[in-house]
């Protein structure tokens, strides 16, 4: 297995959920990690956490990246040593309400829009330009299972994970030859803060979401991270589907009765 320790990587969103769970996977393994959100406190809680528990280095950058010149300032604010970014892991994202496209709010479709596909975007045009000067690099995408199917009022958010597919696989073959590695991993349900956000805080609505099934965890996604970015040099894992038992497809979702 490939060894992580000393490695630089940077993780957006990782104030809660995936990218929490992921940055935690990879300070265990050693890795120095550049940790982004928008959340201060929550990035200062983990950093600390982080340098006491596993003695890494972080470095935490409050970013929204939906601000193309507050990331790229933050890229280049960094630290020489901290520029060779060796794994990027685009998490940041999130779904904002269900609703039939006709009825359907601007104010969410343009935060969903900007933060899961412009916002990935900022952060890989500014970071993967500094992989390709050093011939290393890998790009791990959080997409989803609605990157590959759609589902009742889910149309823009699932809109922006097919998006999200489609960038991906233009990265792969726009970086071919470069040794710069690029994977997408696509979850299903995920038992995180999505569903809170996507109900903005309707906590009963949100946990109905994973009613009667058992969802993954933010540590299985993470699980899955580490498989992609520690399996041999020549190889690269392109994109993993990552379901619940219980979760056949978007739709289909055995949900037992609760007693
Ligand atoms: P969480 O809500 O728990 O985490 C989302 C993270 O994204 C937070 O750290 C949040 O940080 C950050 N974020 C959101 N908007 C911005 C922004 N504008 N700028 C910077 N950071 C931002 O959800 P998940 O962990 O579940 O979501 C992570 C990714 O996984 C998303 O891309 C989501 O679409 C995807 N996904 C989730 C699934 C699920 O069922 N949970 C399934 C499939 C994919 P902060 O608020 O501090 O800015
Ligand atoms: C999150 C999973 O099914 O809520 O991407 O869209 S789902």
């Amino acid at each position: 297995m490939k060894d992580l320790k000393g490695a630089v990587v940077l993780i957006t969103g990782a104030t809660s959920g995936i990218g929490r769970s992921t940055a935690i996977r990879f300070a265990r393994a050693g890795a120095n990690l550049i940790i982004t959100g928008r959340r201060e406190e929550l990035l200062g809680e983990l950093s600390s956490e982080l340098k006491k528990e596993y003695g890494i280095n972080v470095c935490s950058y409050r970013v929204d990246v939906r601000d193309f010149e507050a990331v790229r300032n933050a890229v280049d604010s960094l630290p020489p040593e901290w520029k060779g970014i060796d794994i990027l892991i685009n998490n940041a994202g999130l779904a904002r309400g269900l609703s039939k496209l006709h009825e359907g709010s601007l104010d969410d479709w343009n935060e969903m829009i900007d933060t899961n596909v412009k916002g990935l975007l900022h952060v890989s045009r500014c970071v993967i330009p500094l992989m390709v000067e050093r011939k290393q690099g890998h790009v791990i995408n959080i997409g989803s299972i609605a990157g590959h199917e759609v589902y009742p009022n889910g149309n823009v958010y699932c809109g922006t994970k097919y998006a999200v597919d489609a960038i991906t696989q233009g990265m792969r073959m726009d970086l071919n030859g470069m040794n710069v590695k690029v994977t997408t991993i696509d979850p299903g349900l995920v038992e995180t803060e999505f569903a809170i956000v996507r109900f903005r805080g309707d906590s009963v609505r949100a946990k109905s979401v994973y009613s009667g099934m058992t969802p993954l965890t933010p540590d299985d996604v993470a699980d899955a991270v580490m498989y992609a970015v520690t399996c041999p040099e020549n190889m690269v894992v392109a994109q993993m589907v990552l379901l619940p038992v219980a979760q056949a497809s978007a739709m289909v979702v055995d949900r037992k009765s609760q007693s």
